[in-house]
């Protein structure tokens, strides 16, 4: 049975066991000491490979671009289209959360319930040092111990510093010398995914255990409500993406809007049906070099990397999500919070295997990057895994329909 199937099954039968166990008494005790662990050992796993996965992609990504001269030529311009489109997704999934607060429609006796669980002294937003000066910021940026931001208090953004130094130091050291470097990389790169493929392979367990605790505390009509609307402001924050990018291209390539959107249908529906990006890249590359005319040399260099680094969808996901779960547990992030979600979900969806589920291993890093309760993140992620299987599908065919505009955009800017 495909894993999504699997997933959906886990979804239903998950929330089936939640709320019969809140019909009985001692159900939901039982529930949280023998059932709920097996969600919260999913999601330590999750946090455990989220680290190293950024460290190797980000590596692997930026190494693959050859040599310095490389990162000039054609490097900087597709990351560049890439980092506008992927802050653009976040800024675009910010504003649309913000506007239409899906977490409000969870009642507030739901939220109450929630909020007298948690933690008193570590709300989402937890308060900056009081003597935090005003570049505190970006000094806290520079990790002073690597294997303190490796760290369960170390930060995602201390990581993706230290990642990107080494990156652009290694390019910059003789071919010879950083060659025994890369393949060092690729290796550990393709056994993380590996282990990402692992981690999801379990999750219709983990998905039946975090559902069956989350309807076991709160089995109110009021959850449902609230991703219902969540789901909705996700799907047309990707519907604005799908319309932007054939606007890009007619703009700044002059492709006619028809010949862009026909042309990387094929694609998308390998995509849709797939959840992955990277199972989707043969087809994203011969339709971008087919159907859109990019020549091969643009395609090989842009589409492998956009697959990896460039997930719009993913990155409108997580400022979306991240921001919903707060709602829903009563805490608004404060502005400074939401702009450190414009870094994180960014450099997040640049870490995230183009994988099935993927932009979910990453949306831990994210909410802890706001202080959101540790406790609290099994109750978070069954909310968004409640309804996450379509919305990945959904998610992929925006990834690399993104991928396939930057490879247009950057390939007719060559000349
Ligand atoms: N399924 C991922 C991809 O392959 C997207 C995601 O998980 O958000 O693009």
């Amino acid at each position: 049975m495909p894993l999504h199937f699997r997933i959906l099954l886990g979804i239903l039968l998950g929330a089936t066991l939640g709320w019969l166990a809140s019909q009985f008494s001692g159900g939901p005790e039982f529930i949280r000491d023998w059932i709920k662990p097996v969600g919260d050992i999913f999601i330590r796993l999750l946090k455990l490979i989220a680290v190293p996965l950024i460290f190797v992609s980000l590596t692997k990504g930026i190494s693959d671009l050859s040599d310095l001269s490389t990162l000039s030529r054609l490097g900087l311009r597709t990351i560049a289209w890439y980092l506008a489109t992927t802050v653009f997704a976040v800024l675009l999934g910010l504003l649309l959360v913000n506007f239409f607060r899906p977490g409000s429609y969870v009642g507030a006796d739901t939220v109450a319930a929630l909020a007298e669980q948690l933690p008193t002294d570590s709300g989402p937003a937890a308060a900056p040092p009081a003597a935090a000066g005003p570049l505190d910021f970006f000094v806290r940026l520079v990790p002073q111990n690597l294997f303190e931001a490796l760290s369960q208090n170390g930060s995602l953004l201390q990581v993706i510093f230290f990642t990107l130094f080494f990156s652009i130091c290694l390019l910059s050291i003789p071919a010879a010398q950083r060659e025994p470097v890369i393949k060092l990389v690729d290796a550990l790169n393709a056994v993380l995914l590996k282990m990402v493929d692992a981690i999801i392979k379990i999750s219709p367990f983990a998905v039946v255990a975090l559902m069956a605790a989350l309807f076991a505390e709160i089995p109110d009509a009021g959850i449902l409500r609230a991703l219902l609307s969540y789901a909705l402001v996700l799907v047309l924050g990707m519907a604005i993406l799908l319309m932007l990018y054939p606007l890009l291209t007619r703009v700044f390539a002059g492709m006619p809007v028809g010949r862009f959107v026909r042309g990387i249908l094929p694609a998308q529906l390998v995509a849709f049906s797939t959840s992955s990006s990277m199972a989707t890249l043969p087809v994203t590359m011969e339709v971008v070099e087919g159907n859109l005319g990019v020549e091969s040399e643009v395609v090989s260099f842009v589409c492998p990397i956009g697959a990896t680094v460039n997930m719009d969808a993913t990155s409108l996901m997580q400022a979306i999500a991240t921001v919903f779960v707060c709602q829903v547990l009563g805490h608004e992030l404060a502005w400074n919070d939401q702009l450190i979600i414009v870094l994180t979900a960014s450099m997040a969806s640049i870490g995230a295997a183009g994988a099935p589920s993927a932009g979910i291993v990453m949306l831990v890093i994210v909410l802890e990057s706001v202080g959101f309760p540790s406790e609290r993140l099994p109750l978070a992620l069954a909310m968004i895994l409640a309804v996450d299987r379509p919305l990945d599908m959904c998610r992929t065919v925006v990834n690399i329909t993104g991928d396939a505009c930057v490879a247009v955009l950057v390939g007719k800017q060559r000349g």
